[in-house]
């Protein structure tokens, strides 16, 4: 099990990087995007991240600082794509805990103009079973976050708190994509049921979907029928270290 001084010594190495994977075109193969996920590097010399990694980290107060690394590797991603002119857009996640730190906004804008990022490249991923529950305030943020120029995804679509109220509040949110729970595309074609409801609440809000958690052809092409054209998942790849990414989708991005 993973121990708390594990994570502090990791935090305090910089024992990180992030993986890479590709969102894509369902239709074209094109890849329009990209998650970086966090891994850090195991005792094997791999690169892996513990289930409970993160909630531990924000069980002990210490996911401030490791959401701050993880927010400059990703923009340290993009200042090197754009010096090889690639302007493929790169979504970062969030810890609920991240943006509901007071220094969160002026570290991103720092962050920002230090990297010289160009704020539409940057894509920032919100947990919907994260805080957002608190509307109020998500709204505050994400205004804010919109006045940046970052877009917004919100991940995990269907499993937070879902009642009507919710969802008629939810359409106030500034909100760029809604990434369809993985556990709700693993059981297509079978059950349709949930995939369903969540695409018609996306299309009804005119919101952008993407499905998480693509992995068979059968799976790609029932989702295509039914509009959701864009996609993620080991269907497509598995997160790739940044080398591996840039070497096998060059040409594509
Ligand atoms: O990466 P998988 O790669 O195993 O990620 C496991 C979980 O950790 C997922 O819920 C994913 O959203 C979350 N996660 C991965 N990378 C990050 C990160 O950089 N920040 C936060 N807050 N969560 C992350
Ligand atoms: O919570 P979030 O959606 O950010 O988590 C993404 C997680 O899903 C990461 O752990 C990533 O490695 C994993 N993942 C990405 N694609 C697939 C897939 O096709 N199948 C499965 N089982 N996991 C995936
Ligand atoms: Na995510
Ligand atoms: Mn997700």
């Amino acid at each position: 099990l993973l121990q708390e001084n594990e994570i502090l010594h990791a935090i305090e190495q910089n024992d990180f990087t992030l993986f890479i994977q590709p969102q894509v075109n369902m239709a074209t193969g094109a890849v329009v995007g990209a998650e970086a996920l966090l891994r850090r590097k195991m005792a094997d010399g791999s690169y892996g991240l513990e289930s409970d990694f993160i909630v531990l980290a924000e069980e002990i107060g210490v996911m401030g600082m490791l959401g701050y690394k993880v927010l400059e590797l990703g923009c340290g991603i993009l200042a090197r794509w754009q010096q090889y002119g690639i302007t493929l857009p790169l979504s970062v996640n969030l810890s609920g805990i991240q943006i509901q730190q007071h220094n969160f906004l002026p570290e991103l804008r720092s962050l920002l103009s230090r990297y010289k990022i160009s704020p539409g490249q940057l894509v920032l991923e919100i947990t919907e079973t994260s805080r957002i529950e608190n509307l109020d305030r998500a709204l505050l943020l994400l205004r804010e976050l919109r006045a940046v120029g970052v877009s917004i995804e919100l991940d995990d679509f269907g499993l937070g708190y879902s009642g009507l109220d919710y969802l008629n509040r939810l359409r106030s949110l500034p909100i760029d994509v809604i990434k369809i729970d993985r556990s709700f595309v693993s059981v297509l074609p079978a059950d349709d049921i949930m995939v369903n409801i969540v695409t018609s609440i996306g299309k009804a809000m005119n919101i952008r979907l993407i499905a998480e958690g693509v992995e068979t052809d059968e799976q790609r092409r029932w989702l295509l029928d039914n509009d959701i054209l864009f996609g993620q998942g080991y269907f497509f790849s598995v997160p790739l270290s940044q080398a591996e990414f840039e070497r096998q989708f060059h040409d594509q991005i």
